[in-house]
């Protein structure tokens, strides 16, 4: 369903709202908190009072950066903030929740039962599944790169235009989930890209956000030339069992590795703590990642997902993936 397809509707129920709150995922990346900074703006532009819930007690570098660049400028919230902050008629409040659409995944599930199912609305680019929240406006577009060209396309509908720096927010959250317009990237993706630059969205400021930490990119390579090809297209790649990583740097190796001749489907197998073991996997489409992940308790779409085996080694695990994807062939 295309954003501007539900133009009416979401123009409707932000009228009708006083107080909005917004909320994404866990572990903020730049197209969740793009998206998220670009709808503030947006709604205070609109003369909404806008708060943004985070819980995350740690961020990425990205996200860290524009943190600290932003600190007095937006009001942000505790989930445990929320209640006190309501506006008076319960009725006038509205949460949106952006870059998810799952209650497993928001920053915190417990702010969802302050608000009833017309009071939220879900602006995401993710399939639904099992945990998804129930709202009764759900735009859910799985064609769209990212968060943040949906929120390009809102901002767009409603004339507003953001400030130079609001704008390269937007842009990097755009150029991290298409890896540099590489991924799921179509002439409406260069469209949003090119109206954010007119509004002055600057490159050079997303590359300073989007760089990245050496040691960790060190060791994200390390895990690539430890990889096995399975029937030319499938690729998995494994951590070593005595580091523990990071679940954005196996998600980042498997995005990586689609990056290679035939490979069709990515997996990356590491340690998250002592106990257990991480899954990530990547499709350029032809296989459905959680089809297969689902199998061993995990989930995600059709390009990407995860899952976390309990109690296990790297071997066993990728014993597991193995079994999985020769029925699957
Ligand atoms: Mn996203």
């Amino acid at each position: 369903m295309k954003i501007v397809d539900k133009k009416k509707e979401i123009k409707r129920y932000f009228r009708q709202a006083k107080s909005i709150f917004i909320m994404a995922h866990r572990d903020l990346d730049l197209d969740a908190l793009g998206s998220s900074l670009g709808m503030y703006f947006l709604l205070t532009r609109l003369h909404k009072n806008c708060y943004l819930i985070i819980d995350d007690k740690r961020h990425e570098l990205g996200v860290a950066k524009v943190l600290q660049e932003l600190e007095g400028c937006v009001q942000i919230l505790t989930s445990d903030q929320v209640e006190e902050h309501l506006y008076l008629r319960q009725k006038r409040n509205l949460l949106l929740i952006l870059d998810t659409n799952k209650t497993d995944l928001v920053q915190s599930a417990s702010v969802l039962d302050l608000f009833s199912e017309d009071q939220i609305m879900i602006f995401d680019h993710h399939d639904i599944g099992d945990t998804s929240i129930e709202a009764s406006l759900r735009i859910i577009d799985n064609e769209v790169s990212s968060t943040c060209e949906m929120i390009t396309n809102l901002l767009e509908s409603y004339k507003v235009t953001l400030d130079p720096y609001y704008a390269t927010l937007v842009l990097a959250g755009m150029v991290l989930d298409t890896n540099n317009f590489t991924l799921k990237t179509n002439a409406n993706t260069y469209y949003s890209a090119y109206y954010l630059a007119l509004m002055g969205a600057s490159s050079k400021k997303v590359q300073y956000l989007l760089k990245q930490d050496l040691k960790e990119y060190m060791e994200r390579q390390t895990m690539i030339t430890n990889v096995d090809i399975l029937n030319e297209k499938i690729a998995i790649s494994k951590g070593s069992p005595y580091t523990i990583y990071r679940k954005e740097d196996l998600a980042k190796t498997a995005d990586s590795l689609l990056f290679f001749n035939n490979i069709e489907l990515s997996f990356v197998i590491g340690k998250i703590n002592d106990k257990d073991v991480y899954i990530s996997g990547r499709s350029l489409g032809k296989y459905h990642v959680s089809n297969i992940l689902e199998k061993l308790g995990g989930g995600g779409d059709q390009m990407g997902g995860a899952c976390r085996i309990a109690n296990s080694s790297i071997s066993k695990a990728e014993q597991k993936l193995l079994q999985i994807l020769k029925k699957e062939e």
